[in-house]
């Protein structure tokens, strides 16, 4: 399989990122080892386990030509997170923005986006699929979720990988923070969490994403819905429950009704 061999060898090249030189132990990257997969199937929900016997969890989703990249990639949902604290973030450049890594992890991180960038560099081109009805192709660069999970190290308890974001959709006063009723978050299971089209992206069409498309860092997980794609991402938590988390559904959609597996 030619993805897979391009993927341990992308592997094995991290020996290390950024001042720390943060270790990777596992050069297997992005498989997760038998005994934890088993574990991660055997309590896996009915529904979920259902909807995933129609969908091989390995499947690729399908890439485009740079021919068929959308002249405009609709922007949806926050636009601006337009708070103080993004704002100055927006106006540096995102120069002191960091990425943290935290929860069941074994090496809690954080990361700023100089580090993120020189970590092997994934670029793909998928098509986005919003509810509302419309649908854009774009080339997306990041690095891909599951190396930066093995720098951080994830504990065997870990099921789920949370994204905080800086945006509060219900436009709610910053105060409540990452537990205010409106704040975006997602959450996605550690079998698209280990996929390797799964990246947390910094790039939309070669370009720094910009504002509207969730700078400075947001998620790309290519099998599932747009609203699953957490934009302005500041915190990655990884745990084994998201019941603790603001409505408990999984994510803002989530605690709205939406569904928790976005399959497309
Ligand atoms: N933080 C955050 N992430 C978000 C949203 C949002 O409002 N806030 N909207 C979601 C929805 S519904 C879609 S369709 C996509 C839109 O991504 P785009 O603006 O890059 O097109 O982002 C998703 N991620
Ligand atoms: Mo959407």
């Amino acid at each position: 399989m030619e993805n897979a061999r391009i993927i341990t060898r992308r592997a094995a090249i991290i020996a290390g990122f950024g001042a720390a030189g943060y270790l990777v132990a596992n050069t297997d990257a992005l498989t997760l080892n038998p005994a934890m997969a088993k574990i991660f199937d055997a309590v896996e929900s009915w529904t979920r386990v259902s909807q995933r016997a129609l969908l091989n969890p390995e499947r690729l989703a399908p890439e485009y030509l740079p021919s068929d990249i959308s002249p405009v990639f609709k922007a949806n949902g926050t636009l601006n997170p337009d708070t103080e604290f993004y704002n100055a973030h927006a106006a540096a450049n995102f120069r002191d923005w960091r990425l943290t890594i935290t929860g069941l992890v074994t090496h809690p991180m954080s990361l700023s986006l100089t580090d993120i960038q020189r970590m092997p560099v994934k670029t793909q081109i998928t098509k986005h699929d919003c509810v509302e009805g419309w649908t854009a192709i774009g080339m997306w660069s990041g690095v891909q979720l599951g190396l930066l999970l093995n720098a951080a190290g994830i504990s065997p308890q870990a099921r789920y990988v949370v994204f905080h974001c800086a945006d509060n959709l219900s436009g709610e006063p910053a105060k409540g923070g990452e537990q205010s009723p409106g704040q975006y978050y997602e959450s996605i299971d550690l079998k698209d969490a280990f996929h390797p089209q799964t990246l947390i992206a910094y790039a939309l069409n070669g370009n720094p994403l910009d504002v509207a498309h969730g700078a400075p860092l947001r998620l790309r997980v290519e099998r599932q819905l747009g609203y699953k794609q957490a934009k302005y991402i500041q915190r990655i938590e990884v745990t084994d429950s998201f019941a603790h988390i603001a409505g408990g559904k999984g994510g803002y959609w989530e605690d709205r009704g939406y569904e928790w597996y976005a399959g497309i």
